[in-house]
């Protein structure tokens, strides 16, 4: 496919509610979103980079830098056989996953409504619905946690992430365990202990959690070996595996039993299937990450969610859990079974709120 004309979105999205991690708490979600041209059809991707730095380097004012300098003069008029060629072309840009996976996906689009295939045709998905859990940002007290927490059962999210940092750990957890004896449940640590205080966490172990999602540095994989030593729980990587290589390593060493797949993180949808064909030989369970995406980015994690490896809940919660206005006029929503449906329409199978996107957008810009 020749790309012709590209059109870059800075947007900023007001969340419904506060989300607070171990690396800071954000009232919105900025990200970049893709309008991509290429011959006759328009394609939509998302860039999953947020405003600051907390959960990775890349950021929505980084992302955009090299963008404009160095991804799309090297995309723009050339001729890309498929989108997992993308990969190579781009392989002079050391870095920037986000901003290389979000223009892998405006390719997929584009290549699905071509093909008049959805996505979830295209990477080979096996399912029309995707079991789906909510992650909990941090709150003021446990007693607030598990009030939180209760609300989104009552909507019907059958799996439970909570968001832990130290000090704010071992009470929460078991509060909400206490209350909920039978909910699915894991802690994401977002790298915020390390090695010398990560005993704190081995009474986690009595808890009967799921799994411990990256309790330490995303550049130590060597340490996570020692924790996984220490621990019943599995852990499972996030901010550390960026490539099908890092999660083959990750393995190799027992580094965690569980991983953790975003396509902005590992650089794209191709990747994110690499690593989910390893990880389905090895029988290592894998999940669909999420970085509080718009309808955009969502439909896409739908549709790789249903690839057979995916054994674990999602973080794809329905539209509502994150905005109460999307950029896509299609909504997500929870089915009674803890599950989203998956879009069937060619491409992503969404329709883009022109009107909502331009609302949204800080800055625009124009290539090609
Ligand atoms: O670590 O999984 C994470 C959101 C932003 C950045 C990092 C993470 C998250 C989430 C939210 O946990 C997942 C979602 O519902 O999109
Ligand atoms: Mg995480």
């Amino acid at each position: 496919m020749k790309i012709e004309h590209i059109i870059l979105y800075h947007v900023r999205m007001p969340l419904r509610s506060p989300f607070e991690t171990s690396f800071g708490r954000s009232e919105t979600r900025n990200c970049i979103i893709f309008e991509v041209d290429a011959e006759g059809v328009t394609g939509y991707g998302e860039c999953t980079a947020d405003y600051e730095p907390g959960y990775s380097y890349e950021t929505t004012g980084t992302s955009w830098v090299i963008l404009r300098d160095f991804i799309l003069p090297l995309i723009l008029d050339q001729d890309i056989p498929s989108p997992g060629d993308l990969k190579q072309r781009l392989a002079v840009v050391r870095g920037y996953n986000m901003a290389k996976a979000g223009l892998e996906m405006a390719l997929w689009d584009i290549l699905g409504q071509q093909q008049g295939r959805s996505l979830k045709d295209m990477l080979g998905g096996t399912r029309e619905c995707v079991d789906v859990g909510v992650s909990v940002g941090i709150q003021e007290s446990p007693e607030a946690l598990v009030k939180t927490v209760a609300g989104y059962l009552e909507k019907g999210y059958a799996r439970i992430k909570i968001k832990i940092k130290p000090g704010r750990d071992v009470a929460e957890t078991t509060a909400v365990r206490k209350s909920f004896p039978k909910v699915r449940l894991q802690v994401d640590a977002n790298s915020a202990y390390e090695l010398s205080n990560a005993g704190a966490l081995k009474p986690l172990d009595d808890l009967d959690l799921l799994l411990i999602e990256q309790p330490l540095s995303e550049d130590d994989l060597w340490d996570h070996h020692h924790l996984q030593g220490m621990l019943q729980t599995p852990l499972c990587l996030d901010e550390s595996i960026l490539s099908a290589r890092h999660a083959r390593q990750a393995l190799e060493m027992d580094a965690c039993r569980v991983i953790n797949i975003k396509p902005g993180r590992v650089g794209g949808l191709s990747e994110a299937i690499a690593i989910h064909n390893h990880c389905r030989e090895q029988d290592v369970p894998v999940w669909c990450g999420g970085m509080l995406e718009t309808g955009i980015g969502r439909a896409s994690n739908l549709a790789l969610a249903s690839l057979p490896g995916f054994t674990l809940p999602g973080d794809i919660s329905a539209t509502d859990r994150y905005y109460l206005e999307d950029i896509t006029e299609e909504r997500f929503v929870l089915n009674s079974d803890s599950t989203i449906n998956v879009p069937t329409g060619p491409g992503l199978g969404v329709r883009v709120n022109k009107a909502a996107l331009k609302k949204a957008a800080l800055e625009v810009m124009v290539a090609g």
